[in-house]
């Protein structure tokens, strides 16, 4: 099983992700805990994308399609995985195309969740408050969005026109968001 989780900053991919991925027994790759946990242990890679990341960038491509790339070559992922958060950009969904293309793999679906963003802008001052994430605070959160709409946006239409897009809706309890994807995924993947 290869699957792609995508939508909004705070829109649940991360807290969604694990679950899915306990689901059908695959690793949650999350390329934004790949570079928090190296900016919190002050790794080379740490100290280069901490300022971008505490601005609400997105890290250059050449080293998230490289950390990938890298990532799924570790054994827990010969089986599948499920992405989190990457693909972000067009030269992401280029490197993860020639990635899969490769290895002779393809993927099975791509999770989108949606939510209004006066909500999404809620959940991210209200996890600022619980977790104090350098990125969570509100200029940050308007330039999160805005790349968003940019340059992860528009892959959606990518994945539709490939068939491979499940749109969900992101407002609710965790599990009721959870029950709702699993719903959708295997009524795709039937
Ligand atoms: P991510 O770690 O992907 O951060 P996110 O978009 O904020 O997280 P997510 O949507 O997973 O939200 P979450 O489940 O936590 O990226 C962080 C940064 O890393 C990026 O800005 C960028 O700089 C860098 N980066 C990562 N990937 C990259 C890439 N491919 N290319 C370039 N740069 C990259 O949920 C948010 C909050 O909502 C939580 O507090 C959660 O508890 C709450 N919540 C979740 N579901 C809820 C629900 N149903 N109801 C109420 N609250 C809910």
């Amino acid at each position: 099983m290869r699957l792609l989780i995508m939508g909004p900053p705070g829109v649940g991919k991360g807290t969604q992700a694990v679950g899915i991925a306990a689901h059908y027994g695959i690793p949650a790759i999350s390329t934004g805990d790949i570079f928090r946990t190296n900016v919190k242990n002050q790794t080379p890679l740490g100290q280069e994308v901490s300022r971008i990341m505490a601005d609400g960038g997105y890290v250059p491509d050449t080293i998230t399609n490289a950390i990938v790339a890298d990532r799924l070559t570790e054994a827990d992922a010969a089986q599948g995985w499920l992405l989190d958060g990457y693909p972000r950009t067009s030269g992401q969904v280029d490197a993860l195309d020639a990635e899969l293309a490769r290895t002779g793999q393809g993927l099975d679906a791509v999770i989108s969740l949606v939510a209004d963003t006066d909500v999404l802008v809620g959940r991210l001052l209200k996890r600022a408050e619980l977790e104090g994430r350098d990125d969570d605070n509100a200029d940050t959160i308007r330039h999160r969005m805005e790349i968003y709409t940019e340059a992860t946006d528009p892959l959606l239409a990518t994945y539709r026109s490939r068939d491979l897009l499940v749109e969900v809706d992101g407002i609710g309890a965790v599990d009721e968001v959870a029950g709702r994807i699993t719903t959708a995924l295997d009524a795709k993947l039937a």
